[in-house]
């Protein structure tokens, strides 16, 4: 079996102090954000993810959503630049995760700004959100860094949520989980199932048919579900207060590295 390793990142005592941008800001409860987490991590790890803790980042209020700060693919490691000012030194810590494992380690340079929530991989296509934390030197630099290694880089705008990964995921057959209201350019994803919650849109592939996905989407639960998906939820509304979904606190490595 092909290794799977994840990496992940205990959430700061700041948390609650997290950006917030296209939502309301709700009172996070951080007692009940380090059990949710603690949960999320449990349900990689029953599902045979190999768990990698990046060294906590506790004067970074974002560090959790480690997603953010790294983008894998084969066995090169690209460290973005966060859009987002006060996230730009969560990088270091991650930076040492990654070389430790053995990846190829490559970095966004100013003017280049990156999220990795802005990064969806399907196969060796790569969509980037062009995004508020991504911008257009940032989806040039992830292109001259993955391309040469076989990726097709498609750039999409992203103006009506944070990251391209908050509106829309893949599945495992390749057919894009999308909540279209919150999509720019639908049209750049060939096959997508469409989903009424927004929370619905994020899942992570946890290998085989199974799925991890958000307890505040039901109803996506429900339809992906009924299409023979074994679908396992946990709650992350703590994070969800902070503009995080299920993607967000997680990298996952698979197969390729040291
Ligand atoms: C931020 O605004 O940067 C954080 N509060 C949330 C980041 C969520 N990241 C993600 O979905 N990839």
């Amino acid at each position: 079996m092909p290794s799977k390793k994840a990496l992940v990142r205990r959430p700061s005592p700041r948390l609650a102090e997290g950006l917030v941008t296209h939502i309301e800001r709700g009172k996070v409860d951080v007692g009940r954000a380090v059990k949710q987490w603690e949960a999320y991590v449990e349900a990689l790890r029953k599902h045979d993810w190999e768990i990698i803790q990046v060294d906590p980042a506790d004067d970074c209020p974002d560090s959790v959503f480690v997603e953010d700060t790294v983008v894998m693919y084969k066995n090169v490691a690209l460290i973005t630049r966060p859009g987002a000012k006060s996230r730009r030194t969560e990088t270091i810590g991650v930076e040492e995760a990654v070389a430790a494992v053995g990846c190829s380690v490559n970095w966004v340079w100013e003017p280049g700004t990156l999220d990795g929530g802005d990064v969806l991989k399907v196969g060796d296509t790569i969509y980037v959100g062009r995004s508020g934390r991504t911008n257009a030197a940032g989806v040039q630099q992830l292109r001259a860094a993955f391309e040469p290694l076989g990726a097709r880089v498609v750039a999409a705008p992203v103006s009506k949520v944070l990251h391209l990964k908050s509106a829309v995921t893949a599945l495992p057959d390749g057919t894009a989980l999308a909540h279209i209201p919150s999509i720019d350019r639908p049209s750049l994803f060939p096959r997508f199932l469409s989903v009424t919650e927004e929370a619905g849109s994020s899942v992570v592939l946890l290998g085989g048919n199974k799925l991890l996905m958000s307890a505040s989407a039901p109803k996506t639960k429900d339809v992906l579900t009924d299409l023979g998906y074994e679908v396992i939820t946990v709650d992350i509304s703590e994070f969800e207060k902070v503009e995080g979904c299920v993607t967000c606190l997680s990298v996952r490595m698979r197969g390729l590295y040291a």
